[in-house]
This record gives structure tokens, sequence and C-alpha cells, in this order.
């Protein structure tokens, strides 16, 4: 089973989490998730009261670099997702980015210009989930 890192916003706002909740559930089908804290709907109460940012950098860098893919839902702008795709490239790690279309939103040129990473561009999450599945 691949490793996966799953990135999505957390600071950035958290408006998409419905969304991250139902990608992270698809991948378990198929991959381990390391990061399922990104689906977790209490994570800024709970780390607040546990957690440096310190702790969360280091914790997040060691699953970033024990991964075997990065998946990133890049819909959401933030800065953390941005840094960890940057972090992963220069690791090595495959990267493949998300990105709901709305007709509205355009995905940052820095991640789509880049073409070591794949993304896939959805409308639902069943749909997208069919061409993530190729990958993994
Ligand atoms: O800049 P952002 O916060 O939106 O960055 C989100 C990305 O950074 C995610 O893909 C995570 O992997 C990572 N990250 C940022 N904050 C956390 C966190 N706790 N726990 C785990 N990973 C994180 C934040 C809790 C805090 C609000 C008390």
């Amino acid at each position: 089973m691949k490793k996966v890192y799953f990135s999505g916003s957390i600071r950035g706002g958290r408006e998409d989490l419905a969304i991250y909740q139902e990608w992270i559930r698809r991948l378990r089908e198929t991959a381990e998730v390391l990061t399922e804290f990104i689906g977790d709907s209490t994570l800024e109460e709970q780390e607040a009261r546990t957690l440096t940012d310190r702790d969360i950098y280091e914790r997040d860098v060691r699953l970033l670099e024990g991964c075997d893919v990065v998946v990133a839902e890049c819909t959401q702008p933030s800065l953390g997702v941005g840094y960890e795709l940057s972090y992963a490239e220069r690791f090595g790690k495959p990267v493949i980015l998300l990105f709901r279309e709305d007709g509205v939103r355009r995905l940052s040129a820095m991640l789509s210009g880049n073409p070591r990473f794949h993304t896939i561009y959805y409308r639902n999450v069943a749909d997208g989930w069919e061409l993530l599945r190729e990958y993994l």
C-alpha cells in the first residue's frame, strides 16, 4: 500500500473541510493516508492544546519525507500547502494536485506551470477519484 501525504488548507481556511474528508475516505480504500488529521473538524482546538507550531512543522516534515506520494487539494489557497509542495519536489516525491473547477478561481501558475506536478481538474470528488486512482 502506498503511503499518501494528503495536503489541504488549515489556517488558509477550512471552507473545503467536507471535500478533504471525502478525498481521504476514498484514498483510504487503496492507500495509507499519513495525514488523516487534515479531515478532522476539531483539529484546531485539539492541536492548539497539545502541540506547538514547531511540533507540527517537525511532525509534518517527517511524514512528508516518509511518504511515497503527495496528493494536495489546492482549491483553497494555503501557504502551508504551497510550502509542502515545494518541499516534496525538493525531496523527489511525486506530486498530484487536485483542483476543483468553479469557472472563477484559477490554480497558481507556480503550480500549474510546474511540469513535475500532475494536476487533476475536477468538478466533484467521485469524478476526480476515477482519475486519481489511476496514479496510485
Ligand atoms: O497554512 P496552512 O495552515 O493552511 O497549511 C496547511 C498544511 O500545513 C497542511 O497540508 C498540513 O499538512 C500542514 N499543517 C498546518 N497546520 C497543521 C496542523 N495543525 N496540524 C497538522 N498539519 C498542519 C494546526 C493546528 C493549529 C491551528 C493549532
